[in-house]
């Protein structure tokens, strides 16, 4: 069966998503098709941190009225080492900046209603999902569901696929240049039903490794607490687990730790990974389809999001101006925002992880370090402004 579309998306995550969204606000016609089932999507425990760049972008796709009821703004972070907490005051180093803790989950829920009550098409549970002939001008997505064939002709397709998508994987090995850093550490992450330990993050760096103290709600905390790569979950009994919670804490803090059932437990690898460029041809890659940081400088999502409001800005201009400027620049425009951030997450996660190799020089060092970024206002502005997000260029 034919179909025939604008944008045809590749993936129903928070990039395709929003996309799609943004869109048909213009009037510009889109069908996403997503491997997974919506719920699988939905239940999907990954980011917590919003910068004001996706509040916005959010505002502009007309779902941010849950965001703005049931979020919670934060105007600061706190890191911890040798046994004490230290605030990092964003609203005072960038002029009043702040971010928003809200799940990636419920922005899932909250951009799959919207489209939905718009009578938008997607297509969950496809199969063996391709991108055809996208150096050409009538590139095409084929999938099929229910044992049916299907190919949705279009314009232009985005691969908004993630990072084990087909997207990026069909680009011939000599046009596309990968760049890797895999660490070798993992985290372990909680869901637990309890109150957070402090009003902001905790990001802690130990002797044992590091751990981060996150929330969801008032009554709902996210934890993470470095391990091994190859970690063995079984390995970490719900014990253990709050025994490190509460190593890895100052006093203070970990008396306001109060264990109770965990409701999610998982293991996260950590990776940078970028691909360049992010266009082939009529074919986009966006958000961690294209690029993946460690999740310590919490933007993945903040660069998908990114990588969404330049691509609908450049749709824009094409269908509506007949120009065709920034869908040219689209690569290297994204690509320098999003080596930025790559930067900021790689050097909070060498800050505040214990490395296996380290020797006794390079723990001092990276304690001079944290005591530089907390003690002088340089060092603490550096990290809030790309804590906050970095402007956009265009
Ligand atoms: P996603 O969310 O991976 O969505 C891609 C979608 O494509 C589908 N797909 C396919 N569909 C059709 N055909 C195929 N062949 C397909 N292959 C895949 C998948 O099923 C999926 O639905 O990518 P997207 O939309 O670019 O969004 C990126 C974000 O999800 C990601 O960057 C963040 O979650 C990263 N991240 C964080 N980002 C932040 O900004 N702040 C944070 O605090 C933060 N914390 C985190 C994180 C990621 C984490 N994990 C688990 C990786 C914390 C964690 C623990
Ligand atoms: C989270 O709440 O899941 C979270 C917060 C900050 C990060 C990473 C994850 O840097």
């Amino acid at each position: 069966m034919i179909h025939k579309t604008q944008i045809g998306i590749v993936g129903a995550g928070p990039s395709g998503l929003l996309l799609s969204r943004l869109l048909a606000l213009q009037g510009i016609d889109s069908i996403i098709v997503e491997r997974q089932s919506r719920d699988y999507v939905e239940g999907r425990i990954r980011a917590g941190v919003l910068e004001q760049g996706t509040m916005d972008l959010l505002d502009e796709a007309k779902v941010g009225e849950r965001m703005h009821e049931e979020g919670l703004l934060h105007s600061g972070v706190e890191l911890c080492f040798n046994g004490e907490r230290h605030a990092i005051d964003f609203v005072k180093l960038t002029g009043g900046k702040t971010v928003m803790v809200y799940g990636q989950t419920e922005v899932t829920k909250d951009l799959n209603n919207a489209l939905h009550a718009a009578g938008a098409q997607i297509v969950y549970e496809a199969e063996d999902v391709t991108v055809n002939d996208f150096d050409t001008d009538h590139p095409s997505i084929r999938y099929s569901k229910d044992g049916e064939a299907h190919e949705i002709q279009c314009d232009f397709i985005a691969g908004c696929d993630g990072f084990h998508g087909i997207s990026r994987s069909s680009i011939p090995d000599d046009r596309i240049n990968l760049f890797e850093r895999v660490y070798p550490f993992a985290w372990l992450g909680i869901l637990v039903e309890t109150p957070p330990v402090s009003d902001e993050l905790v990001y802690s760096n130990t002797d044992h490794g590091f751990a981060l103290y996150s929330m969801r709600s008032m009554t709902l905390s996210r934890f993470y607490l470095q391990c091994a790569p190859d970690e063995d979950i079984n390995e970490w009994s719900d014990n253990r687990i709050w025994d490190e919670l509460a190593y890895r804490l100052d006093d203070e803090g970990a008396k306001n730790l109060t264990p109770a059932p965990l409701l999610e437990k998982g293991i996260t690898p950590m990776r940078s990974f970028v691909a360049e460029p992010m266009r082939f041809g009529n074919m986009f890659l966006v958000g961690d389809a294209a690029h993946i940081v460690p999740p310590t400088g919490a933007k993945g999502l903040n660069l998908a999001v990114g990588d969404v409001r330049y691509l609908w800005r450049a749709l824009i201009d094409h269908y509506k101006k007949g120009d065709g400027g920034r869908l040219e620049r689209y690569s290297e425009t994204c690509l320098r925002r999003v080596w930025k951030a790559q930067r900021f997450s790689w050097w909070l996660t060498s800050l505040m992880h214990r490395f296996p190799e380290a020797s006794p020089f390079d723990r001092r060092t990276q304690l001079a370090e944290l005591d530089f970024v907390t003690s002088t206002e340089a060092g603490a502005r550096a990290m809030a402004e790309n804590y906050v997000g970095l402007p956009f260029d265009d």
